[in-house]
């Protein structure tokens, strides 16, 4: 079995991906069962005078057995790549935001540059066995940049946040190069179905794609498979650890704690959520001073205009509604602007009745995962979810709602208070049951094996023949029968446009 190469954006000690979030803890877990190599960005940014740091990767061992292999990036890449086209111009797009989106000029040159050097770096490490698993929307022309510089290895690509609706999508100015990127790989993985079949339309509406019998796409000269893989927690680990007693974290005065775990981003859904919980108060009076939200929000890309306003807009909305309902001796919404250790995460999960996950746009979600997995099975907490995070395609057992539905979410925290343990258990059984079969393991396992199995088909179905052998066995076959002995007429323009058609069959 050969190595196996995973790419992302940011590449950190294993040790620390696991106690860090989203992607990396997605990553730290699927090396935890298969050894390899992880490469991509150390997170070190040096000065454009030393921009000539090409080559430079850095090769360590990492805890765990893997290795790592980074490399810096410049100031100007890291305001151009990755402050501007991953995070001004993608992350809002593919987050149904194109108002915050900025198509600034110099982007997406710079997106590409690094994907260039990455592919560069990447390709002198590669051996003929390895498996080349790329994450997520920083790098998605890699794939088809590696195939330039002649890598035949298989290579899937996995986007974590959700694919937006195709007219969103044809918005981007380089939507196309984006496609025919997308079609270099052997495999795309998506988080859920809805991910599947918006992508599939963006590739018919972009570049022409079309569906094969066997279902996969064609676009270009190339098939590609597209499927879902919801990404999933190491569910074991969260449940053995729920087990142990915790004191660690303080009482909340015998109120009934909510806890929201999100990062601060402006699709994380924060000032929706803290405006359902302040009509919740005003709705049902009678649980003032009998509950109250903790809200964890560490930010994230402060760099970047669009995330400045939503904090200051926190911190209003709290006061806010802090003012309005809050009593000497109680404090509705406490609000935690900064990261918190993740053994302590579980035990605020499980020391909470409700948890309140409500993104208007979520690749998965996986805070909601790590709160029911960390729950007491004999007297587990509510779950309350997004209907528009990925997850609410598994976790249907969950108190579904539309984020932008304050009264909805009001009426949903009222509803999960009240609700009988006997019917807190049995969803909860439910949802452990989804939540056990497709943990963490499972999720690289499934991608993996399809991955292999796509990369076989496209070795095998590569035509033994040279391309001017294959083009003279198309103009036979076009060819109307004929006495034997007439010469074959040379291919009309019209014929080529028609072998360029047959190709994708
Ligand atoms: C992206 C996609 C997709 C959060 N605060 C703290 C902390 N966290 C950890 C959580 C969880 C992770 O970060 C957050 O994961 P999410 O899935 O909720 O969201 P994103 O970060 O946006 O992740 C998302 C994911 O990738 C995986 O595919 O589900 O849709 O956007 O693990 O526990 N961890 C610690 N302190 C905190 O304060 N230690």
């Amino acid at each position: 079995m050969g190595r196996i190469i995973v790419v992302s954006n940011r590449v950190m000690d294993l040790r620390k991906a696991a106690q860090a979030g989203g992607v990396a803890v997605a990553i730290a877990d699927l090396f935890r069962a298969r050894k390899g190599l992880w490469f991509g960005w150390n997170g070190k940014i040096v000065d454009d005078a030393g921009a000539s740091l090409s080559p430079a990767i850095k090769v360590a061992r990492s805890s765990g057995g893997s290795t790592l292999a980074t490399l810096a990036l410049t100031s100007d890449e890291h305001r151009d790549y990755y402050l501007g086209y991953s995070n001004s111009v993608l992350w809002p797009v593919f987050h149904n935001r194109l108002d915050l989106a900025r198509f600034d000029a110099g982007f997406y040159e710079r997106y590409i540059g690094v994907n260039e050097r990455f592919a560069r770096a990447l390709s002198t490490l590669i051996q003929p066995d390895d498996i080349i698993w790329v994450h997520d929307y920083h790098l998605i022309p890699l794939g088809a940049l590696l195939r330039r510089a002649g890598v035949a290895n298989p290579i899937g690509f996995y986007l974590h946040i959700p694919v937006p609706p195709s007219q969103t999508f044809l918005a981007i100015p380089e939507h196309r190069a984006l496609a025919r990127a997308l079609t270099a790989y052997d495999l795309v993985g998506l988080q859920t179905q809805g991910d599947v079949a918006n992508l599939i339309q963006f590739l018919e509406d972009s570049v022409s794609g079309r569906i094969l019998q066997d279902g996969r796409i064609a676009a270009f000269d190339h098939r590609l498979a597209i499927e879902s893989f919801p990404v999933g927690i190491d569910a074991a680990s969260f449940a053995r650890a729920s087990l142990e007693r915790s004191s660690a974290v303080q009482s909340v005065d015998e109120a009934q704690r909510i806890i929201g775990v999100d990062r601060l981003d402006y699709s994380k859904g924060l000032p929706q959520k803290f405006q359902a919980f302040g009509r919740f108060l005003e709705k049902y009076p009678t649980y003032r001073r009998n509950v109250v939200l903790t809200q964890i929000a560490p930010p994230t890309r402060e760099s970047v205009e669009a995330y400045t306003d939503i904090r200051k807009q926190l911190e209003a909305l709290s006061g806010k509604i802090n003012g309005m309902f809050g009593e000497l001796d109680w404090v509705p919404i406490h609000y935690i602007y900064r990261s918190t250790p993740r053994d302590r995460l579980r035990d605020i999960y499980r020391s909470s009745r409700i948890g309140l996950f409500t993104p208007l746009r979520d690749g998965m979600n996986l805070v909601a995962k790590e709160y029911i997995a960390s729950q007491d099975p004999a007297d587990p907490g509510v779950p309350i979810l997004s209907r528009f995070a990925g997850a609410a395609e598994q976790l249907v057992d969950a108190l579904i709602v539309n984020p932008y539905n304050i009264e909805e979410t009001a009426d949903a925290i009222n509803a999960a208070l009240r609700m009988e343990k006997a019917e807190r258990m049995a969803r909860y059984e439910r949802l452990m049951s989804v939540i056990r079969t497709y943990d963490s393991a499972a999720w690289a396992a499934s991608f993996l094996a399809t991955l292999e199995a796509a990369a076989e088909e496209r070795t095998h179905a590569v035509d033994p023949l040279t391309p001017s052998i294959r083009a003279s066995m198309a103009r036979l076959a076009r060819t109307p029968l004929a006495p034997v002995g007439l010469k074959l007429a040379r291919p009309s323009r019209r014929s080529a446009g028609h072998r360029r058609a047959s190709h994708h069959e």
